[in-house]
């Protein structure tokens, strides 16, 4: 059944995977367990794609079906009591409509009772600098996914350094950055996924 809700993901199978998702609760399978298999599915697209096997059509398709299965599974992924481990603004910056992983990030957040306020994808450092003002987040979390785009973080973090707002802490991710592009531009975190993210964000805000 996790195989089947893989090969949906990854082949965009719109139309089935809800009722996929909800067979797998019925039948007990573990949240988490699914949520791995719909992410392995989304990875598979990703390889195809980069092979030449898949175009944007299907990657397209790919993370449409990842939505449609998360809003099944999201309701099962468990809830403790909302904001009392803190304030998060996640966002994806310029130039960049990749949101899936960011969102996992805030999927999870919020089951680990963070209170989430997520401003999208494509922000510009102004939104974002005023994003932060506004909400005072303990963490803010970036997201990019692209070579050309990861390069606006390091803006934002300029931009916040010169709004005084370092209050708050900056946590990156995304495909292509890494601790050492991190510790580059002066972010206070970078993870490597979901996981990993909630942990050091718990570091951050030392909770
Ligand atoms: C789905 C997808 C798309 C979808 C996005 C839909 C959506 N709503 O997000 C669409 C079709 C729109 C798309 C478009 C494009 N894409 Co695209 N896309 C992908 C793909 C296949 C999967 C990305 C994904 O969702 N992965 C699953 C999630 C769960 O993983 P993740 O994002 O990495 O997130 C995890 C971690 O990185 C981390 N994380 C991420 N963000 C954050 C933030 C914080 C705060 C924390 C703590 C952690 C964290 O935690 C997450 C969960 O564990 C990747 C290939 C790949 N294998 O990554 C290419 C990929 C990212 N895309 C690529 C490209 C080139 C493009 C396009 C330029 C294609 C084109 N020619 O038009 C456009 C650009 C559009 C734009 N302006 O942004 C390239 C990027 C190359 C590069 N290095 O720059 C990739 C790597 C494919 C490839 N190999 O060529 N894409």
């Amino acid at each position: 059944m996790l195989t089947a809700i893989t090969e949906a993901v990854r082949d965009g199978n719109t139309y089935d995977i809800a009722e996929l998702v909800q067979s797998g609760l019925d039948a007990g399978a573990k949240p988490l367990d699914m949520l791995k298999a719909m992410t392995d599915g989304l990875d598979q697209c990703g390889k195809k794609f980069e092979s030449g096997e898949y175009f944007l059509p299907e990657l397209l398709m790919a993370s449409d079906t990842f939505t449609n299965g998360m809003q099944v599974l999201e309701p099962h992924l468990g809830q403790a009591a909302l904001g009392q481990a803190g304030k998060v603004l996640l966002g994806t910056v310029a130039g960049d409509v990749h949101d899936i992983g960011k969102n996992l990030v805030g999927f999870l957040l919020k089951s680990a009772g963070f209170e989430v306020i997520d401003i999208g994808t494509d922000n510009s450092t102004e939104r974002i600098v005023a994003a932060v003002k506004e909400h005072q987040p303990d963490v803010l979390g970036l997201s990019a996914l692209l070579t050309t785009t990861m390069l606006g973080m390091g803006d934002v973090i300029k931009a916040l350094d010169s709004a005084g707002l370092r209050k708050t802490k900056v946590i990156i991710g995304g495909g292509p950055v890494s601790a050492r592009f991190a510790e580059q531009i002066k972010a206070d975190a970078y993870a490597s996924d979901a996981v990993e993210g909630i942990r050091k964000i718990r570091e951050l805000i030392g909770r």
